[in-house]
């Protein structure tokens, strides 16, 4: 049993510099997550996990540009570069991470609906079956680190609020996509407002 976890969102080489989505920084979160792991006995990944097909790939809507709006079987839907397909190399985690991870949890692998929250889909129709194993594991507490702040780790952080966990943002653990300058800052001001505490690694002991 094990009374809280490491959730560790997104750390894949396509949300990293090089990457298909980069994320600005996104490669500084791996040392911090190997820090902070070290803290833990339980160790979670999620894993942006797509199928070539995927809805939210702008190449998959013709003359659609990357990043722009649309409505997706009835959900506002951002449209993304290809990006964590299947068993590509940009899916796969860093290289450089070694937290030991007891579990990964894939999403987004519907074609028809995004999945930026480790927990559901961004219709909520269909959980990815986290809440419950960390439940079983006895988990009450879960800290949330990874990519991107305005995107997965946002919406993590709150489902898992919403899953009744008491849920900690390691800050500096953390790089924003900001599409629109301030979009990282904004995430976290809405993830203090779902009851999220925002703290440091440095605080962790
Ligand atoms: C993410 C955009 C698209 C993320 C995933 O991990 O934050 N963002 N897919
Ligand atoms: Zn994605």
């Amino acid at each position: 049993m094990a009374d809280k976890a490491l959730i560790l969102v997104d750390l894949q080489n396509d949300f990293c510099p090089g990457g298909a989505l980069a994320v600005a920084g996104g490669d500084q979160t791996i040392a911090v997550a190997n820090r902070v792991a070290r803290h833990f006995d339980l160790v979670v990944a999620t894993q942006d996990w797509h199928p070539a097909d995927h809805g939210s790939f702008a190449a998959n809507h013709d003359g659609a540009e990357p990043y722009q709006v649309i409505d997706l079987h009835g959900l506002q839907q951002v449209l993304w570069p290809v990006h964590c397909v299947q068993d590509s190399p940009g899916a796969a985690f860093h290289d450089r991470l070694t937290a030991p991870i007891a579990k990964v949890f894939a999403k987004g692998t519907d074609p028809t609906v995004d999945s930026y929250s480790g927990f559901w889909d961004n219709g909520k129709r269909k959980a990815t079956g986290l809440a419950p194993w960390l439940r079983e594991q006895g988990v009450r507490t879960v800290y949330v680190l990874g990519l991107a702040t305005d995107y997965c780790v946002k919406f993590t952080a709150i489902d898992a609020c919403g899953e009744g966990f008491a849920t900690l943002l390691v800050a500096d653990g953390c790089r924003a996509v900001d599409l629109t300058a301030g979009d990282g800052e904004r995430a976290i001001d809405d993830m203090r407002a779902s009851g999220v505490v925002v703290v440091e690694s440095s605080q962790i002991a």
